[in-house]
């Protein structure tokens, strides 16, 4: 709730130093039709703000899913613990301004849900997992986890790495 408070804060400081300079220009430009000067700059705060709203990572949707594959290296020794995956590239991530940047394939760590069972889920396993990612939190967990056939064939980052 913090950060998303501090998000809030910082967009508006941002538009009204953006829209400074246009509504200048505008008042400058054409004198009589204040009226309609007036309604189209309202229009055009409403159409930043929007964009502005759009292009922050906090989307009213909240966390984004990715659905990724990967091998279990270690699974946590305590429920709440992290699971280790070598996990596929990610083409369809975004950072935290919502530019999808793609993650590489790798080796990482992640929180596991609690509502995830990991019974079943050796380390070696093939799994496909989907991810939950809340830039505004931010935080990041396995929310579901499904093993894949033995013979599944991952695109791994190299070995040695
Ligand atoms: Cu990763």
């Amino acid at each position: 709730m913090n950060a998303r408070g501090d998000g809030r804060v910082e967009n508006p400081n941002e538009e009204p130093s953006a829209g400074a300079p246009a509504k200048a220009v505008a008042r400058r430009g054409r004198r009589p039709a204040r009226a309609a000067i007036i309604a189209a700059l309202s229009i055009a705060t409403l159409v930043t703000g929007i964009a502005a709203c759009r292009g922050s990572g906090a989307a009213p949707g909240g966390p984004r899913h990715y659905t990724l594959r990967g091998e279990v290296v270690t699974v946590p020794a305590v429920p709440g613990g992290e699971i280790v995956l070598r996990h596929e590239a990610i083409a369809d991530f975004r950072d935290e301004s919502g530019a999808v940047v793609g993650m590489a394939a790798m080796t990482m760590s992640f929180p596991v849900a609690e509502k995830v069972s990991l019974a079943g889920v050796p380390p070696g396993a093939k799994v496909e997992a989907v991810l939950a990612v809340d830039w505004a939190a931010p935080s990041y967990a396995i929310e579901s986890l499904k093993l894949l056939p033995v013979e599944t064939v991952l695109q791994l980052e190299p070995a040695g790495r």
